[in-house]
C-alpha cells in the first residue's frame, strides 16, 4: 500500500478481514450483491498518520441514500452549539463562513442571521435537502479543488472554514487542502474535528475504523501533513464527543499554543508517532474480539436474549470483524427511517424501530453507539436489562 498524502510505500500492519460498506443497510433481495473490500490499515511514520489501504469509491458511500442525520443525536446538537459559539472568533460581521460535509445543517443553522455568508458542501443528495429544506444554503457536491471554482467570490476571501467528522473521510488530503488554501484570507482560520487516535488506542474503540474513516488522526500528524503547505496547526482542543476527538485549529502562521507542543510531546512519550504504539493496538484488538465473542457466547449459553441498540457505522466494523450475525443479536434497535426495515451489512440482523425494541425487549443489550451513552441510558432508564459494549460503559 502506498501513503495517501506522500505516496511512499508503507505496509499494513493489521488486516480487519472481508468489509461491507459500513453504511451500506440493505434490503433480503440485494444480500447475493453486496459489496465487499479486505479492510486493511497501515501507518505512514514521515507523517505518523494511520490510514486504511483499499476503500469503496466516496460515490459508493455518499449518495442519495446516505443514512446518517447528524441531528439524530440530542447531544450532538449541543454540541455544534457551543462548536459554533467558539468559532465566531474567528468572524466578523462580513465574513464569508464554508462548511465541509455539513449533514442536515445542524451546525451552520447557528448562523441563520448571516445566511448570506454562509455555504455548506454535503456530497450525500438526501441529506442535502435536508439542510436546504431546514434554510441552510448548502451545494449538494463533494468539496475539491473543482467544486469551489463555483463560489469564486469565496476565493481567497473565506475567514473560516468549518468541519466536524469529515475531514478523516476524503481520500485526497492534497487536495482538500490545496482547496482550503484557495479558500482562506490571509488571516482566515480552518478550524475541523476528528477522533482522536490517542482515545482510539486508549480505548481499543477499533470500530472507529471504517471505509468512511479513511484516516484517524492524531496531532502530531495534523501538524505533519498541513505544514507540507505552509499551512500551521495552531491549536488543539480535547474533545468528549465520539469517545475522544479532537479539534484542530490551522492558520497560515506559524503561531503555536503551548497546548500544542504539550500534546505533541505527551504523544511522543506514548508513541503515537511510531509504528510500535500501532502494533500494541492490534494486539489489543486481538483480545477485546475474543473478549466479546466469549462473552456473547456465555450469555447465550445462559439462555439470554441480545438485541442491538443503534445501528451505527461503527457497529459493521465490529459485527463484521467478530463474526456476530442473527444466531448472538436478535435485532439492532435505531431511529434513523432510511436503516429501519433493512439488515446490517455483512452479517444482516434485522433493523427495528424504536416501538419494537420497548414490545420486544431482550435480556440483554448490546449498546453499539457506546459513543453517546450517557444521552441514551438515560432515556432508556426504565429498561432494566443488562447493557454492554466491547469498550467500557
Ligand atoms: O463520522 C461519522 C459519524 C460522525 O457519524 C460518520 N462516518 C457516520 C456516523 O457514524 P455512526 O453511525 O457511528 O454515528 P453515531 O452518532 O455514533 O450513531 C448514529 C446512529 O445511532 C444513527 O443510526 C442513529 C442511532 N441512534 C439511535 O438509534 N438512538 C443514535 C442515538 C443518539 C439514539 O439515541
Amino acid at each position: 500500500m502506498k501513503c495517501k498524502i506522500t505516496h511512499k510505500p508503507i505496509k499494513p500492519f493489521m488486516s480487519f478481514g472481508k468489509m461491507p460498506i459500513a453504511n451500506g443497510f440493505l434490503e433480503k433481495q440485494d444480500f447475493s450483491k453486496e459489496y465487499f473490500y479486505n479492510m486493511e490499515v497501515g501507518f505512514s511514520e514521515d507523517i505518523s498518520l494511520l490510514q486504511l489501504n483499499d476503500h469503496p469509491k466516496p460515490e459508493v458511500m455518499f449518495n442519495e441514500n446516505y443514512p446518517f442525520f447528524t441531528s439524530s443525536s440530542k447531544h450532538m446538537i449541543e454540541h455544534f452549539k457551543s462548536y459554533a459559539n467558539f468559532v465566531r472568533k474567528y468572524l466578523n460581521t462580513n465574513s464569508k463562513l464554508i462548511e465541509i460535509g455539513s449533514n442536515d445543517g445542524t451546525f451552520l443553522k447557528n448562523f441563520s442571521n448571516n445566511s448570506n455568508n454562509i455555504i455548506g458542501f454535503e456530497p450525500s443528495k438526501n441529506v442535502a435537502e435536508l439542510a436546504q429544506k431546514n434554510k441552510v444554503p448548502t451545494i449538494n457536491s463533494f468539496f475539491n479543488t473543482k467544486t469551489i471554482a463555483n463560489i469564486n467570490e469565496y476565493l481567497g476571501n473565506t475567514d473560516l472554514i468549518c468541519a466536524s467528522n469529515v475531514i478523516c473521510h476524503i481520500p485526497d488530503l492534497n487536495d482538500l487542502i490545496k482547496s482550503v488554501d484557495m479558500l482562506l484570507s490571509l488571516d482566515g482560520t480552518f478550524v475541523f474535528e476528528e477522533p482522536y487516535l490517542g482515545s482510539m488506542f486508549d480505548q481499543v474503540s477499533y470500530d472507529q475504523i471504517y471505509d468512511e474513516h479513511i484516516y484517524v488522526f492524531s496531532v502530531s500528524s495534523v501538524s505533519k501533513i498541513f505544514e507540507r503547505f505552509n499551512l500551521y496547526l495552531v491549536d488543539a482542543i480535547p474533545q468528549k464527543t465520539h469517545g475522544g476527538s479532537m479539534r484542530y485549529v490551522v492558520k497560515r502562521k506559524n503561531d503555536k499554543s503551548s497546548q500544542i507542543k504539550k500534546i505533541i510531546e505527551e504523544e511522543k512519550i506514548k508513541k503515537l508517532d511510531q509504528i510500535e504504539s500501532c502494533l500494541m493496538f492490534k494486539n489489543n484488538c486481538e483480545i477485546s474480539k475474543k473478549r466479546i465473542v466469549d462473552k456473547i457466547n456465555i450469555l447465550k449459553n445462559q439462555g439470554k436474549s441480545i438485541c442491538g441498540y443503534a445501528a451505527t457505522s461503527k457497529s459493521t466494523t465490529i459485527l463484521n470483524y467478530c463474526q456476530i450475525g442473527c444466531d448472538q443479536i436478535d435485532y439492532i434497535c435505531d431511529t434513523t427511517s432510511e436503516k429501519i426495515g433493512k439488515f446490517s451489512p455483512g452479517m444482516h440482523i434485522p433493523i427495528k424501530d424504536m416501538d419494537y425494541f420497548r414490545k420486544n425487549q431482550t435480556d440483554c443489550i448490546y449498546l453499539f453507539a457506546w459513543n453517546h451513552k450517557l444521552e441514551i441510558l438515560n432515556k432508556e432508564k426504565n429498561f432494566k436489562g443488562y447493557w454492554f459494549s466491547h469498550v467500557e460503559l
